[in-house]
């Protein structure tokens, strides 16, 4: 069921779109896009499918490594997401499918200590999150977007996704989960963006 258009949403203009939680689907200072841009600090990786593996290592009772044919066989979910970028641009309704991050926690079984999260590439970018924000019903490990599977410069094959905050969270070309006790910055926290990086305080920068 469309709940948009049940309360007739649609007629709405699409910058004045409001979400079930109140708060404008856009949010402050953002503008939308249609297309997809690529923002992307390193060189894009190549992808080598039998050395890939997928590791998931601190504050957790059990750590693992996953290969990529392990990586892929896991249930999969769909999820449709906004994606909001620092520098102001945002792209509604990105159809992710891949892997619910809570099928990485349980296999994890976090200990009590496991408060904050380092997401890393294998190109070693690095973004850091708190697990509440990590551990959220809209963050997967996607695989696909718009029904293709994840373009190169995308992230493909494989990058974190976490909708609810600015897109570095959302590390490509993803790795590894490092659950820690303390916080600590990743690459573009350590050169001035905000740590918390909330779309809806416009937390931008330092
Ligand atoms: N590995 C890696 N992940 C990254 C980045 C990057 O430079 N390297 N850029 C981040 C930023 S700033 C944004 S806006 C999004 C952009 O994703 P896109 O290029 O698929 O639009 O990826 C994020 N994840
Ligand atoms: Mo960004």
């Amino acid at each position: 069921m469309n709940i948009g258009k049940l309360f007739g949403r649609h007629t709405d203009p699409v910058t004045h779109e409001v979400r079930t939680d109140g708060r404008d689907r856009l949010p402050p200072g953002q503008y939308q896009t249609r297309k997809w841009p690529v923002l992307t600090y390193e060189r894009m990786p190549n992808f080598d499918a039998t050395k890939y593996r997928f590791r998931v290592w601190g504050e957790v009772a059990h750590p693992f490594e996953l290969t990529w044919e392990e990586l892929t066989a896991l249930p999969r979910v769909q999820l449709t997401s906004d994606f909001h970028c620092v520098t102001t641009w945002s792209r509604y309704d990105n159809a992710w499918e891949g892997v619910h991050i809570r099928e990485i926690l349980r296999r994890a079984e976090l200990l009590p200590t496991a408060r904050y999260v380092m997401a890393h590439s294998w190109t070693s970018y690095t973004t850091n999150m708190s697990l509440a924000a990590l551990d959220d019903d809209d963050v997967l490990i996607a695989l696909k977007h718009d029904g293709q599977d994840l373009a190169p410069e995308h992230g493909g094959p494989v990058r974190l996704i976490v909708p609810k905050l600015y897109a570095y969270k959302s590390a490509k070309w993803l790795n590894g989960l490092e659950f820690m006790e303390k916080d600590r910055p990743g690459f573009w926290e350590i050169r001035g963006y905000n740590n918390n990086a909330d779309p809806w305080q416009e937390e931008r920068y330092w």
